[in-house]
């Protein structure tokens, strides 16, 4: 009752009333509220404490590791209509439907009530969030994640729109694990800002403020003129002390946190941006406050500064990875693992098999870790800034083995949304259920969060820098490109480069050669810059290898991402085709001059 908001009063009242729990927990963010949610992530068996101090475990059940396209709906009135790329469902049929699964799911169970704002609180940047669920595991999670709001909350006005979600892990076996992950349900209810998600405990299918609420930021972002985006960002240092902002979408497990997170920078975000033009200039906030991050591959050599915190007391939620002895372990660690231990799939030794004959590896491939930012070393001091930073780049990347290469930057900001953003083509990974490897358009890598059509989602962020007298410039990257033998043409750490050639580009401290698909850097700036931020000699050849332009395999994409938008994105905005079309256009008079494979020494004029 200290909350007097008539849409949290009826969204609380009925969530009770359908599911049925026991008690209800208010969580007042107080201290000993907080203390208790832990305590209960622990006792309730859904977390299990390890070895260091503060560091807990969780596992989601077999089928039950990543987002889940299948399951997640948009509820569509009869009246409406959305893009067919999304996957939906008559609003009344799927509200039945949900509502069915969601009945009596939290009876004997304790439904914990949470108060969060995404994007700084107190700001204009902020969207306040209810979040009911029956999982500990969700509402700790939440703690380290978002920005706890319940004193906003208490002087909220009584018809203020709030973002609200419902959450229950359905039915759950011994240890603590969904069992009825076939009738997993997400649905989304965007004509009341309320999402149902039930039989499903993983994060991104659980945590209301995450991708779930993106999607609805999405919509509100769109009737309010600002943009919702999944991008980290992070503070480059450059010379003379200066700082400068970067933002950059990548789809699941392609780079992104591993960029936001540079040694030596500073992280202020590391998946939800949202933009908006205050006095005329591009100022960015992070929708969170924490990180829950992919573990594979996160070694003490490649990311020193996640690996000792991952290692040193703190508050930490492990989810799926291997347990022994009370110790973490995951794949890539760069490290002896043991051969047995308890992981997704319960006791597990080497050689274990699923159902289908398949080897379950000692951890999932999208094991996470749950950690606040402040808990950082490198957390940007800009974080709580209730009007967010100025924004100097927004990187796009994909994984591309064939086209694209490591660095290059858009001739403006339409040709960058439109290259870089709108032709966003990536191999599929672990992080979503399905078939990995599939190379597949993932607009802005976005794609699966957008609850508007497409082509507006575009045109949205064409249009959005007008009136900025300075727009953010594009970038373009690629970490993932092949060379003839199929090995990587770059090594893991080389983006902090990249990264680092873009800040200077932001000042106008280094020129760039120009090449059909954009700007890509200069050897001779390259070269001091290897030195310097990596200790390595870079070499010729090692340039030539990167940044040959690969005319057939650059012409085959533009025409693979133009049929997309033709069949996909109806209302596709006119410049998607025209900018294809001039780089296309760019590509073949290349060609004929200086043939299909263009060493960039070529193209110095
Ligand atoms: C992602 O897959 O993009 C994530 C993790 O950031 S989650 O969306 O929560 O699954
Ligand atoms: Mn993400």
């Amino acid at each position: 009752m200290g909350v007097d908001n008539d849409k949290i009063h009826a969204f609380v009242a009925d969530a009770i009333e359908l599911t049925n729990p026991e008690n209800v927990f208010v969580c007042t963010d107080s201290a000993e509220d907080v203390k208790h949610v832990r305590k209960m992530a622990v006792e309730t068996g859904e977390e299990k404490p390890l070895e260091t101090d503060g560091h807990t475990s969780h596992f989601d059940g077999p089928s039950d590791q990543g987002r889940d396209r299948e399951a997640t709906k948009y509820l569509v009135p009869k009246t409406e209509t959305l893009s067919k790329a999304l996957n939906q469902i008559e609003r009344e049929e799927g509200l039945a439907e949900v509502r069915g699964l969601l009945k009596d799911s939290m009876k004997g169970r304790t439904m914990i009530l949470r108060f969060l704002s995404l994007g700084p609180a107190g700001s204009v940047f902020s969207v306040p969030c209810v979040q009911a669920t029956d999982s500990w595991y969700v509402a700790h999670n939440e703690d380290l994640l978002y920005r706890t709001a319940y004193d906003q909350f208490c002087k909220i006005e009584k018809d203020k729109n709030v973002f609200c979600f419902l959450h229950s892990c359905g039915e759950m076996n011994e240890d603590m694990i969904s069992v009825d992950v076939e009738n997993k349900a997400i649905y989304m209810d965007y004509t009341k800002d309320t999402i149902y998600s039930v039989n499903t405990q993983y994060g991104g299918n659980t945590m209301g403020l995450k991708k779930l609420a993106l999607r609805l930021t999405i919509r509100q972002a769109d009737r309010e003129g600002w943009l919702a985006e999944h991008m980290f960002i992070s503070g480059v240092n450059g010379p003379g002390g200066r700082k400068t902002y970067l933002a950059g979408a990548f789809p699941s497990a392609c780079g992104k946190t591993s960029t936001a997170m540079l040694p030596g920078e500073t992280i202020l975000g590391d998946d939800i941006a949202y933009f908006r033009k205050i006095n005329g200039e591009f100022r960015a906030v992070n929708a969170e406050a924490g990180i829950f991050g992919i573990i594979q591959n996160v070694t003490e050599k490649n990311d020193p500064m996640i690996w000792e915190i991952l290692h040193k007391p703190g508050e930490i939620i492990f989810g799926n990875i291997l347990v022994r002895d009370k110790k973490p372990y995951w794949l890539g660690m760069g490290q002896e693992t043991p051969d047995e231990g308890v992981n997704f799939s319960g006791q597990w030794h080497k050689g274990k098999k699923d159902a289908n004959g398949k080897e379950i590896p000692l951890a999932h491939k999208n094991a996470r870790y749950t950690v606040a930012l402040t808990a950082l070393p490198n957390c940007d001091p800009e974080l709580e800034n209730p009007e967010g930073v100025p924004l100097g780049g927004v990187i796009y990347g994909g994984r591309d083995p064939k086209a694209s290469v490591p660095v290059q930057q858009a001739f403006d900001w339409t040709h960058g949304i439109v290259s870089y953003g709108a032709s966003l083509e990536t191999e599929t990974t672990f992080a979503i259920i399905g078939e990995e490897g599939v190379m597949e358009i993932n607009l802005m890598s976005i794609q699966d969060f957008l609850a508007i059509p497409l082509g507006k989602y575009i045109q949205n962020n064409i249009d959005f820098v007008k009136g900025i007298a300075k727009p953010p410039l594009v970038f373009g990257v690629n970490y993932f490109l092949r060379d003839k033998e199929g090995n990587f043409t770059n090594d893991v750490p080389d983006k902090h480069v990249w990264v680092k050639w873009m800040e200077l580009r932001i000042h106008g401290d280094v020129p760039a050669i120009d090449c059909p698909t954009g700007q890509i850097p200069r050897y001779e700036d390259l070269v001091p810059l290897f030195k310097e931020v990596l200790g390595k000699d870079y070499t010729k050849e090692d340039y030539v290898n990167q940044f040959t332009i690969r005319v057939p395999e650059n012409l085959a994409k533009i025409d693979r991402v133009e049929k997309y938008h033709k069949e996909n994105v109806p209302g596709s905005p006119q410049e998607v085709y025209d900018t294809l079309q001039a780089t296309r256009k760019r590509l073949q008079d290349a060609a004929e001059k200086h043939g299909d494979y263009i060493s960039p020494f070529d193209l110095v004029s």
